[in-house]
């Protein structure tokens, strides 16, 4: 089949999963056709079956606010008709599921029925979408998708929840791609930031301040305490200068790296003991799924779609948002040498559950099922 994929180029989760699902379809033989502003960040390389259109922004003095939706739907529209594709598929509602109801219009008045996927990922419900102003336009364009998806149950709730939804919401659950460990790699970049018998946490996120990556830090001081460990951090967003603000306060500067941005985070998560998520809401927990797939277990708090991935007592610990001290306790426990080689593999076994030979099949029904409807 021929598909275009909608999404967020940057390091968000969305954009991520987009990328991935648009290079394993790539590579089962469909055409992918990436419609985005920029590169998406997980693309990059020369791959049979991969083209990218890229979405010209137009910085004309005149608009405040760049016209980004129009032009995307112009593209949308441009993309559709000269590549001849068969199916959109659109990742994150705002405002991808609008342009796709706006190309398909136009399309539409020349003749060309081309069906539309919208995926529904977290911040475009949970944030974003509840903000009354956005509520008209999400509802309508989720109504008027030809099919929907969420990433999580909590997330299908969640809309049904928020939004005058009346239609079906299929739940496909994001995915891990299989990556090629390098052990001796590893024992070198570990031996780099941890000394013998020092642990190693990490958390990476875009630093929003969803992720509450200051309890992050507090977990850390308390665990630290205890037994001898690093942080490293990864990712950047608003909530970085603070986050470095709290080290200073708590002196942990010697204990905490802040590695930035990363494209590929597996390597760093592959030097990791355990994963620490606190979010305050995360419709899935895509990093925690990251991290477990290496065999890395999880400390996290029970809310969203998190319980959907991370097992209590199984793959790590869950808590309330916010409960500090539980996460500390649960993380020394889970630290022991006796407990972290069973959740190690425990977190391995769990990742399975969402392997991408699993889950592609999912979404490749659904474009089959549209396509063979038009
Ligand atoms: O994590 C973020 O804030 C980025 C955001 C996005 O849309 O790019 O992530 C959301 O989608 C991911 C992929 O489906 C999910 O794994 C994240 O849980 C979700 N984030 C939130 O719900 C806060």
């Amino acid at each position: 089949m021929k598909i275009g994929m909608v999404l967020y180029p940057t390091f968000g989760g969305s954009g991520v999963v987009g990328t991935e699902l648009g290079k394993a379809l790539a590579s089962k033989g469909h055409e992918v056709h990436f419609i985005t502003y920029s590169q998406p960040v997980r693309l990059g390389t020369f791959r049979e079956n991969i083209f990218y259109h890229e979405v010209a922004v137009t910085d004309y003095p005149l608009f405040e606010f760049q016209p980004y939706e129009t032009q995307l739907a112009s593209k949308m529209v441009d993309v559709v008709k000269y590549e001849k594709l068969d199916i959109l598929h659109v990742h994150y509602a705002i405002p991808h599921a609008s342009a796709a109801f706006m190309a398909k219009q136009i399309l539409k008045s020349q003749g060309i029925d081309i069906p539309f996927v919208t995926t529904l990922h977290g911040t475009d419900i949970t944030l974003v979408g509840r903000d009354p102003s956005f509520e008209p336009v999400i509802t309508f364009c989720i109504n008027q998708s030809d099919a929907v998806t969420a990433v999580s149950e909590s997330l299908k709730n969640s809309t049904y929840e928020h939004f005058h939804v009346t239609r079906e919401i299929a739940v496909i659950p994001n995915f891990i791609v299989p990556t090629e460990e390098n052990h001796d790699f590893s024992e070198h970049m570990r031996r780099k930031y941890a000394r013998d018998g020092e642990r190693i946490i990490c958390h990476v996120s875009n630093f929003r301040k969803v992720k509450r990556v200051d309890d992050v830090l507090r977990v850390f001081a308390k665990v630290n305490e205890k037994i001898p460990a690093k942080l490293i951090l990864v990712g950047d967003g608003p909530e970085r200068y603070n986050c470095e603000r709290i080290c200073r306060e708590l002196n942990l500067c010697d204990r905490v790296i802040f590695l930035g941005k990363v494209r590929d985070t597996s390597h760093v998560l592959e030097i990791a003991d355990v994963f620490l998520l606190p979010s305050e809401t995360e419709s899935f927990g895509l990093a925690a799924l990251e991290a477990m797939a290496v065999g890395v277990p999880v400390i996290s708090s029970n809310t969203g779609g998190i319980p959907e991935v991370n097992i209590h007592g199984y793959s790590g610990f869950l808590s309330n948002v916010g409960d500090v001290e539980d996460m500390a306790n649960n993380m020394l426990e889970l630290l022991k040498e006796e407990n972290l080689r069973n959740f190690k593999a425990n977190a391995r076994e769990r990742s399975k559950v969402f392997s991408l030979d699993a889950i592609l099949p999912m979404y490749e029904n659904i474009y089959f099922n549209l396509a063979n409807k038009k």
